[in-house]
């Protein structure tokens, strides 16, 4: 089902047929696509940095993480931030929202604590940084032998919020949701495709290599895409650039490979970059991978963002 009105010529546009999801398709997106996510990387350590209590005019506490992971050629350190909603007790966890944040943390918003979900969030560059030619080293220099993206290591690093979650008290981490926006979107799919601990997976705007369709004219394509961003992608997926019909998979597959596990797409009516129309068309080409309410969309008006109103109708999305 889908939560907003569309308007009518997409219900008539034509959805493409879904192709039998065998257990090869997520090493299919990974050799295509955004590289093969390497094992390990394994959490050694998590102290609690500070807390501060009653921020967001007392509804929620806000906990600082140091968390070191043992990566093959060194640590990588993150320090991570939870907010923590009033009233979450190691007697009473609250269900949890991974995600993660651009330039640095930022308060989610405050509807979503009032929700009673703990958010667990890192900036994405402490993984990874976003950049061609980075200045300092991410994760993807600590795992020498691997070829991956830049949207595989910031999907890696949902995957290890995760197991920092386990050690916060006051947070339930079992059965969580990951939501991400636009580049992080890309990433919350590819952890959500990867890591079935996640139960439901979130992406809002999050366009080409994200939700939309390859084969969907309109916005961002990959010519587009690995020019201006090469590092997020294996480098050989600008073969495909000019040459959609060629590539093996489209992203309808991607979110039918997420199921039986829950996926919500959310897209803006303005974001004519992402592409909504090619993102609602891989929801409904998906829908048959899915049991009832396993996949959902909402359409807001509006431009590219994270707003409080995306969160709200993802989080009423789970709670179905
Ligand atoms: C754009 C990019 C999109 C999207 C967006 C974002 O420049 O072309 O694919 O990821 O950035 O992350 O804000």
């Amino acid at each position: 089902m889908t939560d907003s009105p569309l308007p009518e010529a997409w219900q008539r546009a034509e959805v493409p047929p879904l192709p039998a999801i065998g257990s090869d398709v997520v090493d299919e997106f990974a050799r295509t696509i955004y590289g093969r996510t390497p094992d390990g990387g394994r959490l050694t350590e998590v102290v609690l940095r500070s807390r501060d209590d009653g921020v967001l005019d007392g509804a929620a506490d806000r906990l600082r993480h140091r968390a070191v992971i043992a990566c093959p050629l060194d640590d990588l350190e993150l320090d991570t931030v939870t907010h923590l909603p009033a009233g979450a007790s190691a007697e009473h966890p609250v269900p949890l929202v991974v995600t993660l944040d651009f330039e640095g943390n930022k308060e989610p918003p405050a509807q979503v604590m009032a929700a009673g979900y703990a958010v667990l969030a890192v900036d994405y560059q402490q993984i990874e940084p976003d950049d061609p030619d980075p200045a300092a080293t991410g994760v993807r220099a600590l795992f020498p032998r691997e070829s991956w993206g830049a949207v595989g290591a910031w999907a890696w690093g949902l995957s290890r919020l995760l197991d920092i979650a386990g050690s916060i008290e006051g947070v339930d981490p079992a059965e969580p949701i990951v939501l991400g926006h636009s580049r992080l979107g890309k990433a919350a799919l590819w952890a959500g495709a990867q890591d079935e601990r996640f139960a439901v997976t979130v992406a809002n705007g999050s366009g080409c290599c994200g939700a939309s369709l390859f084969r969907h004219p309109g916005g961002e394509d990959i010519a587009a895409i690995t020019t201006k961003f090469p590092h997020w992608f294996v480098p050989s997926f600008s073969t495909y650039a000019g040459n959609e019909d060629s590539l093996p998979v489209d992203q309808h597959q991607l979110l039918a490979s997420i199921a039986p596990r829950r996926v919500y797409v959310t897209s803006a009516e303005d974001d004519a970059w992402a592409d909504p129309i090619g993102e609602y068309l891989a929801v409904q080409a998906a829908r048959p991978a899915f049991g009832p309410d396993g996949i959902g969309y909402h359409l807001r008006p509006g431009g590219h963002a994270l707003l409080e109103e995306d969160w709200l109708h993802a989080l009423a999305f789970a709670k179905r």
